[in-house]
């Protein structure tokens, strides 16, 4: 069976493509999301793609991975900045993370400088808009295959 990426999109994220194109772009999430399951279905992972504005339902989904997803693509929006309690779960389900941000969070206000996603995160893709994802994607079967045990042992 394909492995399984969760895809998880924080607060506000439903509104794109309505507001702030010059910062976020024109592509809906909707539209991100069939981007992102068509790049993984060619990379040969699944995508469960989901958001939420409501922190412990992104804390929810985080722990519920174990056992059911191989990996975690993040853009916790705002979270990012301010949630102990995401890392917390992150670094508890021990899966590889990678962190997906539309905008380059260091061109924006310091305040968006610091995440505390990036200390659970295998890496950072930010800064393409709707590419972030799907460049994530390819970030992901790369990280995934490299730590099979078949590959490991090769090297
Ligand atoms: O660049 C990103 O992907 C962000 O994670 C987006 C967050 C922001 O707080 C982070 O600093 C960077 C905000 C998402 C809000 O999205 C909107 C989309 C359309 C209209 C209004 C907000």
């Amino acid at each position: 069976m394909d492995p399984t990426v969760l895809v998880l999109n924080g607060p506000n994220l439903n509104l794109l493509g309505t507001r702030e194109p010059e910062i976020y772009g024109t592509d809906t999430l909707d539209s991100i999301r069939a981007e992102v399951e068509t790049r993984a279905r060619e990379r040969g992972l699944k995508a469960d793609f989901r958001q939420s504005n409501a922190e412990h339902e992104l804390v929810g989904w985080i722990q519920g991975a174990r056992g059911t997803a191989q990996g975690i693509i993040i853009n916790a929006g705002a979270y990012t900045h301010t949630s102990v309690a995401i890392l917390d779960a992150l670094q508890a389900v021990g899966l590889p993370v990678i962190e997906v941000h539309l905008s380059n969070i260091f061109r924006r206000e310091d305040f968006r400088h610091h995440s505390y996603i990036s200390k659970a995160a295998v890496g950072l893709v930010c800064g393409f808009g709707a590419q972030s994802y799907v460049l994530a994607i390819d970030a992901m079967a790369h990280t995934l295959k490299s730590s099979t045990p078949a590959k490991r042992a090769h090297r």
